[in-house]
């Protein structure tokens, strides 16, 4: 079924899928229905052989102004429970090809959380960073204190997440929550840049080292360079380990398969 809440564009580069939240009235709030969608979108992007990295945006407005006000505001803790969005939130967090948020505009509560659980994130110069929960006597729900902090440090995200004050783009560039601004006619453009020079190289090697580099924030640096050597040791088990070599040692492009 064609998706209501998402436009999927295929192929937007070699290898490289685009999905756009496209709730533009709401500024791409992000209700359970488009949720659900962007879990099961990003499913089957994970197991298509023809794509290795994913670009995930909103339009030059909002990349999403958060979760869906409205929809929330009369739910109980037990319909929350039982609603059960971690579970879609979860789903998302498994995806294991590389995700890159474009995002011009609103980045707010879910919306932001959402960027921050993607790998990478270009941001236009208009790009509006925050978490305002605590305007709505609420606080951040999907990872918002968590990856927040990690990103940023304590004391700015401490005052973003009690304050809901945003942070300009630039500001989220100096505090390391962003990997780069450019114009807002162009923030599509260098995320699916970026994406596609990820899709040059090996994509099982771009797996696992994207998962090498999210071990680094729930382990001991031991369990993680533990982690990091088995994932080094296997990529000498790919077919793509020696393509890539040999393609070095001939001067030639490698041609990576994901084997
Ligand atoms: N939800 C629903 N509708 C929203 C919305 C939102 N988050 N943000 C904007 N809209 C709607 C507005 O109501 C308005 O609709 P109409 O009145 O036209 O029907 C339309 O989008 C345009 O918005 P504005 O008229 O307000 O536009 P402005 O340019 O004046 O202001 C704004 C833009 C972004 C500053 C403002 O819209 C705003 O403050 N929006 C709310 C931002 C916010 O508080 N976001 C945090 C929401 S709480 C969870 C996972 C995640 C979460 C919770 C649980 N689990 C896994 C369980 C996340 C929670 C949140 O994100």
């Amino acid at each position: 079924m064609e998706p209501q809440y998402l436009i999927i564009h295929q192929q937007v580069a070699p290898f490289v899928a685009h999905v756009q939240l496209n709730r533009p009235k709401e500024l791409n709030a992000l209700n359970l229905e488009l949720m659900g969608e962007l879990r099961d979108a990003l499913k089957l992007l994970d197991a298509d052989d023809q794509v290795r990295a994913i670009v995930i945006s909103g339009n030059e407005k909002a990349f999403a102004a958060g979760a869906d006000i409205k929809q929330m505001a009369d739910k109980t803790a037990i319909d929350m429970y039982n609603i059960d969005q971690f579970n879609t939130w979860d789903t998302i967090k498994k995806t294991k090809k590389p995700l890159i948020a474009a995002v011009s505009g609103f980045a707010l509560g879910g919306g932001c959380e959402l960027t921050m659980l993607c790998d990478m994130i270009v941001a236009s110069e208009t790009a509006r960073f925050g978490q305002p929960e605590i305007k709505l006597g609420i606080m951040p729900g999907a990872g918002g204190t968590q990856r927040l902090t990690r990103a940023v440090g304590k004391a700015l995200a401490m005052e973003m997440v009690l304050t809901g004050r945003f942070i300009t783009a630039q500001e989220a560039l100096s505090a390391g929550l962003i990997n780069k601004i450019v114009p807002v006619e162009l923030f599509l453009n260098e995320a699916i840049k970026l994406a596609a020079e990820i899709a040059t190289m090996s994509p099982v090697a771009v797996k696992m080292a994207k998962e090498a580099v999210l071990k680094a924030f729930d382990a001991t640096l031991d369990e993680g360079l533990h982690f990091e050597r088995k994932n080094f040791y296997l990529l000498f088990a790919s077919e793509d380990q020696k393509e890539g070599m040999q393609a070095f040692v001939e001067k030639r492009l490698p041609n990576f398969k994901g084997r």
